[in-house]
Parts: C-alpha cells; sequence; structure tokens
C-alpha cells in the first residue's frame, strides 16, 4: 500500500490498515476490478462542472495544459466499490496478528521470493550497497504488496484517484483531510504522466491508486522512484531493477540504518510491568534499553545490547492473548511505507522466510 504508498494512503487512515490494506490486495481487489470495469453506466466526470471547474485549477497551478487535464479527468468515472473499500471497519473487529501472518507468509509467496532473489541478485546486492537496505527487507515488502508484481491492481488509476478525490465517503471520520491528500495524488498523478508522456487515462493500480510493483502513490512516484538499470527511464511497472532501487531509495529517506536489527523479543516482568506506559508512544520508538526494562520489558541478550530507541509493539490476535515484539527505528521506518505493525511485521518475517530458503536451496 506502502506508498509510496498506498501505503501512505493506508497509513494515515488510523485504524487497522491491515484489514485495509488485506482487502484490498486480496479478494476484494478482484471484486473491485470486476465492479470497475462494469462502471460504464456511471457518468464520467466530464459531467460535473465542479471537478471541471477543479481540474482548470489543477492546470493552472501545474503549469498543465487546460484542454489535457480536462480531458484526463473527464474520462473518469466513479466506482462506488473503490469508495466503500476506503470506510473503516465496523468498531470492535478484532485484529489478528496470526491471521494475517497466514495469509503473507505462505509457500506460494516463498517460492515466488525465492525466484525474484535469485533473478535479481545483482540489483538487490547493488542496493544493499549504496542505500543500506537488506535484500529481505526489500525482498520482504514486495512479496507483501504484489506477490514480485503479480498482482499490482487492476483499477484505471485516475478512476481511483478521482473518485477519492471528489468523492469521498463523508462518512469517514477524516473526509476532509483524506480529499486534501487524494487531491494532491490527483495532482502530482496527472503532471508526472504528463512530464513522462504517459498516458494518464490507461495505467492500472490499486483501489487507492497504488501502482506498480511496489505499490507506491503517486507522490512517492515522483519523489523516489528511480533508474537503478541504468535504461535511461524510471520504471516501477516492469523493470525489476528500478522497483528494487525505488524501494531501496524509499527506505533510505525514511531513515532506515544500515545493520540495525528491526525488532527484538520481548518477554515482561510481572512484578514492575507498567504496561500503559510502554504502549503510550504506539510503534514510535521511544524507550532507551535502560527505561524500557525499569518499565517491565525484558528483552533478549541482543535486545538488551541495544543502542537507540524502542518501542513495545502489540499485536492483536483476535480473542487469543496479544503478541508483543520491541520495535527498532528500522521497524518504525517500515511503517513509514504502510502504517502497520502488522504489516511491517509481516514484510519482516516474509524476508526471513525467503532468505531462508534461499539459503537451503544454495546448499
Ligand atoms: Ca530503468
Amino acid at each position: 500500500m506502502q506508498t509510496a504508498i498506498a501505503t501512505l494512503l493506508i497509513a494515515s487512515l488510523a485504524y487497522p490498515v491491515s484489514a485495509l490494506a488485506e482487502s484490498a490486495r486480496r479478494g476484494k481487489a478482484a471484486k473491485v476490478s470486476r465492479k470497475g470495469a462494469a462502471q460504464k453506466n456511471e457518468p464520467s466526470y466530464a459531467s460535473r462542472p465542479d471537478v471541471m471547474r477543479e481540474a482548470d485549477d489543477i492546470a493552472e497551478r501545474r503549469n498543465l495544459d487546460r484542454d489535457w487535464v480536462r480531458q484526463a479527468i473527464g474520462q473518469a468515472r466513479y466506482l462506488p466499490s473503490v469508495a466503500k473499500l476506503v470506510l473503516p471497519p465496523p468498531n470492535g473487529t478484532p485484529k489478528n496478528w496470526r491471521l494475517y501472518r497466514s495469509r503473507y507468509i505462505d509457500p506460494v509467496r516463498i517460492q515466488a521470493g525465492v525466484k525474484f532473489w535469485q533473478a535479481n541478485r545483482e540489483a538487490l546486492a547493488r542496493a544493499e550497497k549504496e542505500y543500506g537496505v537488506s535484500t529481505e527487507i526489500i525482498v520482504g515488502i514486495l512479496g507483501v504488496e504484489t506477490i514480485y508484481g503479480q498482482q499490482t491492481g487492476k483499477v484505471r488509476v485516475i478512476d481511483a484517484l478521482s473518485t477519492l478525490a471528489f468523492d469521498f465517503p463523508a462518512a469517514h471520520p477524516r473526509a476532509s483531510e483524506r480529499t486534501t491528500f487524494f487531491k494532491s495524488e490527483l495532482e502530482q498523478y496527472l503532471s508526472h504522466c504528463q512530464r513522462a508522456g504517459l498516458d494518464a487515462t490507461s495505467l492500472l493500480g490499486s483501489y487507492a491508486g497504488a501502482m506498480g510493483m511496489p505499490q507506491f502513490m503517486p507522490s512517492s512516484w515522483v519523489k523516489y522512484a528511480i533508474d537503478f538499470d541504468g535504461d535511461g527511464s524510471v520504471d516501477i511497472f516492469n523493470s525489476p531493477a528500478d522497483v528494487i532501487g525505488s524501494v531501496a531509495a524509499y527506505f533510505k529517506a525514511f531513515n532506515w540504518q544500515s545493520g540495525m536489527p528491526t525488532h527484538y523479543a520481548v518477554s515482561f516482568d510481572h512484578s514492575k510491568l507498567d504496561l500503559d506506559a510502554l504502549l503510550a508512544p504506539d510503534i514510535l520508538p521511544t524507550f532507551s534499553v535502560a527505561s524500557f526494562t525499569a518499565k517491565g520489558a525484558v528483552l533478549d541478550a541482543d535486545g538488551a545490547q541495544h543502542k537507540g530507541p524502542l518501542a513495545l509493539i502489540e499485536l492483536q490476535n483476535g480473542t487469543a492473548p496479544p503478541s508483543f515484539v520491541a520495535g527498532t527505528e528500522n521497524f518504525y521506518a517500515i511503517t513509514r511505507y504502510n502504517w502497520s505493525s502488522y504489516y511491517a511485521l509481516a514484510v519482516i518475517e516474509l524476508g526471513r522466510a525467503v532468505a531462508g530458503a534461499v539459503a537451503n536451496k544454495a546448499q
């Protein structure tokens, strides 16, 4: 989602991203596309004077050809299914890490990851060297996002972004903020397509407008996507090397620190446990090892040696007791791709599983 990302979008929705990201990427994504394809009876945005006025504003702000912008947005159609997907799940929907994990850490995805790793060793090694971002994390991200390009979304980006920019569901608690976000994404999308000579009405992506193998939102596409195979163009749809370099550049920009573990195992000393205090900063790494342990968190030997701040990450397991890990600044960096600790841990564990399978094959 993330983000780059649909990621950022989902991120800023401030509720269990996991459920949303999942529904979008799995079954419901296909459903949206089928429904999306059937939207021919929805009027195009060309018939909405308020939207055409916004198109003119975009053209002026971005110094784009007015007719071109009108034509691109004018061809977009409202997607009712997309609008529904961005609404928060009903209150009280329990999050479930084990269920979430089982959907991403599976043999199909691990096998696809092994193939991707083997086919792109050079680019992965170069990204690790130039950006300090480990192969495991890049492989984990691309597996969770799109199964290495197998599921990049089938919704027209112009339809998704226009729907969310001009008809974001008012029932959403942060509708106004989200509307502003999607208007900005639409604007950047159009501007980038125009400059890169791409057809803004034909690119496909997720229901939120996230594109390509890494599912970058337009703002991340503009800011972080790079040409990493040296062919002179940036292609996050078809070039695995460009995708690898772009994800690495994204992580570097969000303060990924080379060599730092993402998290440590944590248990509790119940005699001094202050769980409320430990959970108060949520996923933001805030505690030194000393203050973490003073509040009753017990780290393993590696964790006790950690130099930077830590966060106590809680993962609900439905009605079963929650799981906990001690997240570092690198764990937090992964949540900048998609604002969910469930997402981050799935990325980490998938990357690790693929690495293990690659090592096994090498023996
Ligand atoms: Ca390229």
